[in-house]
């Protein structure tokens, strides 16, 4: 066995409680200080039963007071809630991919923006029925651009990537009217079916958010995903690391954080150009680090390999190293808390998106057409501002582990193909793979995505569970902060395969397809290539989707996205494991359908469980009752 050693939680918590006493020392409140003082939580919010859509309210549901003031009772009420809770994720997702479709359509030859994936492009564009013969590459990139804006507000028809999914899941969708129309049309219809004097009925309100789910996972999240290829390269397999090691004392230290990587970029081509270097070594430092926290660190470290500092609850630590000269923000997952933070340090907080503002920051609004300039102002001033370090506070915790990164749906197929070629369709095949679950040398596999919630020991449940699928020879495809945090353990060392974490069987198919154990896919909107993945295993096997022993995860969720993103995961028949509850267990009928009533409609459902262990146990039992079924 080998000598590799993961990073244990504990090894994380300890090097927090470090930066935390830095903190006490500046006078820094922390994350962990406030949810001290939100707790406990009220009720009636985390249960959902809390209605404040109209003004004669706000109406909160007991046995008591069985009916808000209109009368709704509390399965339309948390019904409403859910609704609301998922349209905001997938505006959210949605419009970070209208701005990516925007980027895309600003690229020209000479442009801040340019096309670096023209096959891909090609590829998008044949799918969509737009002449592309003899004609200038900007000139498609624009015309697709512009056929996908319109897929936000199109009067009449569905989502064109809907065409991807296997015929099976395009008949559910169908069938049970939840194929996604225009994105926009499906958040404003979310809004209006839940305002006062509308729908109350649970079926109505969970079929509607389900619908909206879809608009984002086969909508907005794909275009975003697949323009971002185009832009910035399909992700190939690459090298990198992870953890708040990352960072160098020595070196001028920007931390991107956010989810569009139109800014994150710019700024990693600008601190790679010689004249910055120099400016830093002029002004006393050894060079520039560039790592990243969040869903724009993914980005970037799956196409460029930067570093990723952190994930979510990661976010104050950069600051409390003393060491980060500017933390440069985009959009989503951004604490407020920041701005306060830095002003304890020397470290600049840079806002740049309208969507994303906030007190105590500096704002240097970023748009494509300045994207440069703006750039190398970002990471002048974060230059400029290394000489204020208090020497005295700088502490970086050395702890970083290796990780092999940017497995994107191409990316995997070449890596199958390695291990035998039998191409399929013109993106190759999944059969490689398909073969290894069949014959049980993989049970199966599990998507495991989303945030850090402090209702969960960060980061726990994520390698935990890692841990315990691994060794029951299930292989996993990651996203998101989940991502993050298998990285940040090692996991995606492919070194990790020889030491005793990891079953015989999935070393065998790791060792044979020099892959890592756990697969980092990408950020929160890349979940849309574990969609195809599906999809396309579904066509190659000629399994439906929710036959594949397959099953999403996400143990630590928080945010309005992940509950969009969880929708349109068990919308394409994927069984999806939580272990935070939604708000939404107030309502018997609203918590019954979700956890079962909607297996009816898509073959799968959601299943939440407190307890990681159990959780992962019934992970393990699902995906073989699935091989069961299957008669493998
Ligand atoms: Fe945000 Fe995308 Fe959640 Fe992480 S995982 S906390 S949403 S950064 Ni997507």
């Amino acid at each position: 066995m080998s000598e590799f050693k993961l990073t244990t939680v504990e090894e994380f918590e300890a090097a927090t409680e470090r930066l935390l006493e830095t903190g006490a020392k500046v006078g820094a409140d922390s994350w962990q200080m406030r949810v001290k003082n939100q707790t406990p939580h009220c009720k009636f919010g985390e249960s959902g039963a809390c209605c404040k859509i109209c003004s004669m309210g706000p109406c909160r549901i007991t046995a008591k007071a069985p009916r808000g003031i209109c009368g709704c009772d509390v399965h339309g009420i948390v019904g409403r809630n859910f609704l609301r809770f998922t349209a905001g994720g997938a505006a959210t997702h949605s419009d970070h991919g209208r701005e990516i479709c925007h980027t895309l359509y600003e690229t020209s030859a000479d442009g801040n923006y340019k096309v670096k994936d023209p096959e891909k492009l090609i590829r998008i564009a044949k799918e969509w029925d737009i002449e592309t013969e003899g004609k200038d590459i900007y000139d498609l990139a624009h015309e697709v651009a512009e056929t996908g804006l319109m897929e936000y507000g199109k009067p009449f028809g569905h989502q064109r990537f809907l065409k991807r999914a296997d015929k099976h899941t395009q008949e559910i969708w169908e069938r049970e009217e939840i194929a996604p129309r225009a994105i926009d049309r499906e958040v404003s219809c979310s809004l209006h079916m839940s305002h006062v004097g509308c729908s109350s009925k649970p079926e109505a309100l969970v079929r509607q958010a389900l619908r909206a789910g879809l608009s984002d996972g086969w909508g907005g999240s794909m275009m975003g995903t697949e323009f971002s290829d185009v832009l910035f390269g399909t992700p190939r397999e690459m090298e990198t690391e992870a953890n708040l090691g990352v960072m160098v004392e020595e070196n001028v230290n920007i931390v991107v954080h956010g989810h569009d990587p139109s800014l994150s970029e710019m700024i990693c081509e600008y601190a790679e150009d010689p004249e910055m270097i120099a400016y830093a070594k002029e002004k006393g430092a050894q060079g520039i680090t560039v790592s990243g926290v969040c869903c724009t660190s993914n980005e970037v470290a799956m196409r460029r390999g930067i570093p990723m500092a952190g994930n979510y609850l990661q976010q104050e630590n950069v600051v409390l190293t003393g060491a980060c000269e500017a933390i440069v923000v985009d959009v989503q997952c951004i604490f407020p808390a920041l701005g306060p933070l830095s002003k304890c340090f020397h470290t600049k907080f840079i806002t740049t998106s309208p969507i994303a503002q906030m007190p105590e920051s500096e704002f240097i609004r970023f748009n494509s057409h300045t994207a440069g300039e703006n750039a190398k102002a970002i990471v002048k001033a974060a230059i400029e501002n290394f000489q204020n370090r208090k020497k005295e506070l700088v502490h970086i915790p050395q702890m970083k582990q290796k990780a092999s990164v940017g497995y994107s749906y191409e990316e995997i197929i070449r890596k199958l193909d390695g291990v035998t070629n039998s191409q399929v369709d013109d993106l190759g095949t999944t059969m490689p793979l398909v073969d290894c679950v069949k014959s049980g040398v993989l049970r199966g596999a599990v998507a495991m995505v989303g945030c850090n919630n402090p209702k969960v020991r960060p980061d726990a449940a994520h390698i935990e569970l890692m841990k315990k699928l691994l060794k029951n020879d299930i292989i996993l495809v990651l996203s998101g902060c989940s991502a993050q945090a298998a990285a940040r353990a090692g996991l995606m060392d492919k070194e990790v395969i020889y030491t005793d974490i990891v079953g015989a069987g999935v070393r065998r198919v790791c060792e044979l397809a020099d892959i890592p154990p756990v697969l980092h896919m990408g950020s929160c909107v890349d979940i849309s290539r574990m969609m195809i993945l599906a999809s396309n295993i579904a066509k190659h096997s000629g399994w439906t989707v929710s036959q594949i022993p397959l099953v999403g995860c996400a143990p630590e969720w928080m945010s309005e996205k992940a509950v969009s993103i969880g929708n349109y995961v068990v919308s394409t028949g994927i069984d999806t494991y939580l272990g935070v509850e939604p708000y939404a267990y107030g309502s018997s009928e609203v918590d019954g359908l979700l956890k079962g009533g909607i297996k009816d409609w898509v073959e799968a459902c959601y299943t939440v469980e407190k307890d990681i262990d159990k959780l992962g146990d019934l992970m393990i039992e699902r995906i073989e009752e699935k091989r069961v079924a299957l008669g493998i």
